[in-house]
């Protein structure tokens, strides 16, 4: 074979933005993605001549549909739904599916995508996908999201497989309505079959998968900073969300001897001074779990904390950031502050939390830097390991499951430090995540042929 001629960096992401015009997210997340790819490749042919990348940045397949129910004053309403099936090179697609009135065709690209390195890094045999649709779960009635869920799962039934795509929760998709969506599924397939993970313990869910996302970034944190001879008791937090990753963050960092300062929603961000204690979290679990409530409701009940309104919680000082609510919920401008404040670790609970330019901050500042894609892999890792309890009509105990998520943190901490170490032997997690991941899935593709 000839040599092929290689595009550039720059030539590349100016492809990808022409053929994805307006999808700012999911130019965003392959453009961090190429940077470190590209330098990797750099002298390695193989890669080139089989334009690995730029099949990556193209997803096999995005499906999108129309989703009709009725609300409970009978109005007929339309929402959209999508299916993004990434790549599937090294296992069945697999990643979350958000309802959210944001979610659109760029936001759900930009996480199949990164799920795609995400669930490499794992090191366990799935392949990335995000699904969802521009659905509001927030001020409905469960019958309005039992409708919703029952229409979704009606045109997405015939998309999916345990073997071909395995959907799960994310942003606004809890155990409720994973419980809807199974159910619609094994009704209209008459199969009961582990295409849906998040499920009940009591229909095929795993122990700790509620914990894993949240418990996860901590124990990646942990390793982040036992790397420089630290760790998280006595360090003071800030988290961001309240929702199951944010929540299950603050848990572990409480047990961890952390106090944690903040939590926040879209209305904006309570700042406990005293740390939120267990107690506390409990309290704060039951307002969002099944009361369904505002996290500005805390500081009625514990009247020492503080709401900051339409604020985010980084000018708060502390030591740690675990940024658990959404994409660029923290730009250049935060990044900044929380440097300047001192903060030595940033472990991201959410996807792609930072903005580009907030990354090259941390980046720059040399401080612990731990990407999504690395930091919240303990939930599909979970995810995973729910599959093959479903797959072996098996469930495992508690306690293996969290020495498991335990282990595959610490082994995807270590990946990172392999393709990530600097001369001076401190680590960029984000060249290491992308290296990695993108290494198993490019290799796959190459076994396979141009396809
Ligand atoms: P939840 O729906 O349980 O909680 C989401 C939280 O984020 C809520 O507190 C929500 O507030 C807040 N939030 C959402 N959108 C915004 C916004 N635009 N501005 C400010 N706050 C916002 O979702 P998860 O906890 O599951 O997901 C949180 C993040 O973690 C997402 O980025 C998701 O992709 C990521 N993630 C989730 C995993 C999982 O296993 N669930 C696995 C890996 C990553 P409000 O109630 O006001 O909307
Ligand atoms: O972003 C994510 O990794 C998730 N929302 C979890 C995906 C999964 O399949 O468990």
């Amino acid at each position: 074979m000839s040599k092929s001629e290689h595009v550039d960096l720059e030539t590349f992401i100016e492809g990808v933005e022409k053929r994805n015009q307006g999808q700012t997210e999911f130019i965003q997340a392959v453009r961090e993605v190429a940077q470190d790819v590209f330098s990797f490749i750099e002298d390695k042919e193989q890669y080139h001549a089989a334009q690995i990348l730029r099949r990556i940045a193209e997803p096999d397949r995005v499906i999108s549909f129309r989703v009709c129910w009725e609300d409970d004053n009978h109005n007929i309403r339309v929402q959209r739904g999508w299916r993004v099936q990434n790549n599937n090179a090294i296992g069945p697609y697999k990643g979350g599916l958000r309802f959210d009135a944001s979610v659109n065709e760029s936001i759900l690209k930009f996480l199949a995508f990164e799920q795609t390195f995400k669930n490499s890094l794992t090191g366990l045999p799935m392949g990335g996908g995000k699904g969802g649709a521009n659905f509001n779960p927030k001020g409905k009635s469960d019958s309005e999201v039992m409708r919703f869920c029952q229409s979704f799962m009606t045109e997405l039934y015939r998309h999916i497989g345990p073997d071909t795509d395995v959907p799960a929760g994310d942003i606004g998709v809890g155990s409720r309505e994973i419980g809807y969506l199974f159910g619609q599924y094994k009704r209209i397939t008459n199969r009961w079959e582990g295409v849906l993970t998040g499920k009940q313990l009591e229909f095929g869910g795993s122990q700790m998968r509620p914990e894993a996302t949240g418990y996860g970034a901590v124990y990646f944190l942990e390793n982040m900073l036992k790397h420089i001879d630290e760790d998280i008791d006595g360090k003071t937090a800030a988290i961001s969300g309240s929702g199951n990753v944010a929540t299950h963050a603050a848990e572990m960092m409480i047990s961890k001897g952390g106090k944690v300062l903040t939590l926040s929603d879209s209305d904006g961000f309570i700042h406990d001074k005293e740390g939120i204690t267990q107690e506390k979290l409990d309290w704060i679990k039951e307002l969002k779990q099944v009361k369904r409530g505002r996290i500005k409701e805390y500081c009625d009940e514990f009247s020492d904390a503080t709401f900051h309104k339409d604020k985010n919680p980084w000018d708060v000082e502390c030591d740690v950031v675990l940024p658990c609510a959404t994409q660029n919920e923290l730009d250049e401008k935060d990044a900044k502050k929380l440097v300047k404040n001192g903060v030595m670790a940033v472990a991201e609970g959410a996807n792609m939390p930072t903005t580009l330019e907030g990354v090259h901050v941390f980046k720059d500042a040399q401080i612990l830097y731990g990407p999504g894609k690395a930091a919240n892999a303990g939930g599909v890792a979970v995810s995973g390991l729910e599959i093959s309890q479903n797959a072996e009509r098996l469930s495992w105990d508690a306690d293996k499951l969290e020495t498991l998520l335990n282990e595959i943190m610490s082994d995807i901490h270590d990946r990172c430090t392999e393709y990530g170490e600097r001369e001076d032997g401190s680590v960029d997690y984000v060249k290491g995540a992308n290296i990695a991941g993108f290494k198993k899935v490019a290799d796959a593709m190459l076994a396979f042929g141009v396809g």
